[in-house]
């Protein structure tokens, strides 16, 4: 019972990696877990750490984007009674009132891209030129936003027609705005340490006031397309900076997996776990330019 372990806080939600809880005052607790999935499985083990570089990441990325627009975090304070082990992994946020889309911005071809464009020519109705590659550099940002889907079921494409339905025209506009404003300081930033930034999503609330203000996690590895530059060759899926070593390894004959079938992944092996820490590192330190220590 987690009234146990945190008085008066209650469990509200679990995604594939993070867990939120409401406390006695009002705010949310977000506690990033160090859960990693891969072909649409949370596998085992953990990834030791990966919570708490994900959470300093996002820490970091909110500050570096304040002037765009304010962030929900209210403190790193571990609240009273909340387990040792959330340190450095848990974030007091201030509730919002959560907007129902996952807002998109994608600045080359890549993932659900891929087969939209291969099948329509647009992504969520944006039009793209004749000839692109998966990989391949669009002609500039796009918002491809798509709805909320609940654990266990894939989030579908939004048109701008759809948002401004779902949230009106006014809020469409400002939800555009925004999320190609963060993908673009984010794109700025990542080219300068030799990542590409293909895509990222970030999640959006309002404030009792109207204000929208940027919420969940934002410009990590788990809501972004990260891609070495170096090895960046469009004409086929790009090396992914942060699980490359898990999805080779779980592609390979060693692992003896069949992703299309119906049994669970294989735990990973130690060193396919140590190596993949290691990119979660790098990343933040390549990012930052700040040691992780
Ligand atoms: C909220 N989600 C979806 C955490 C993130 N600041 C907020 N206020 C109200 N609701 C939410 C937030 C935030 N962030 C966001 N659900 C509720 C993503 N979750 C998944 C679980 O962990």
């Amino acid at each position: 019972m987690t009234a146990v372990l945190v008085p008066g806080a209650t469990h509200v939600q679990s995604g594939k990696v993070r867990d939120l809880y409401a406390l006695a005052d009002g705010r949310l607790l977000m506690v990033a877990s160090d859960r990693i999935s891969a072909y649409d499985h949370v596998l085992s083990p953990g990834i030791p750490d990966k919570g708490e570089v994900l959470t300093r990441l996002s820490l970091w990325w909110f500050e570096q984007l304040a002037d765009l627009l304010p962030h929900h975090v209210v403190s790193t304070d571990l609240p009273p009674g909340a387990p040792a082990d959330w340190a450095g992994r848990a974030v007091v946020v201030e509730r919002l009132d959560m907007v129902p889309v996952e807002c998109v911005a994608r600045g080359y071809l890549a993932g659900s891209g891929v087969e939209a464009y291969a099948s329509t020519g647009e992504v969520c109705g944006v039009p793209l030129p004749p000839g692109l590659v998966e990989g391949a550099e669009l002609p500039g940002p796009v918002f491809t936003p798509t709805t909320k889907a609940s654990v266990g079921t894939h989030d579908q494409p939004m048109t701008y027609a759809d948002v401004e339905t779902a949230v009106g025209a006014e809020l469409a506009a400002e939800l555009r705005r925004l999320t190609l404003a963060v993908y673009e300081r984010g794109r700025a930033v990542a080219a300068d340490r030799g990542i590409v930034l293909a895509d990222t999503k970030v999640e959006v609330g309002r404030r009792p006031d109207g204000t929208l203000v940027l919420a969940d996690e934002v410009l990590t590895p788990d809501s972004s397309r990260f891609w070495p530059a170096d090895q960046w060759a469009p004409g086929g899926p790009q090396p992914s900076f942060d699980k490359q070593y898990v999805r080779d390894w779980l592609s390979s004959p060693d692992s003896g997996w069949d992703r299309r079938g119906d049994r669970p992944p294989p735990r990973l092996p130690d060193a396919v776990v140590a190596a993949t820490r290691a990119r979660y590192v790098e990343a933040y330190e390549r990012l930052t330019g700040q040691s992780f220590g």
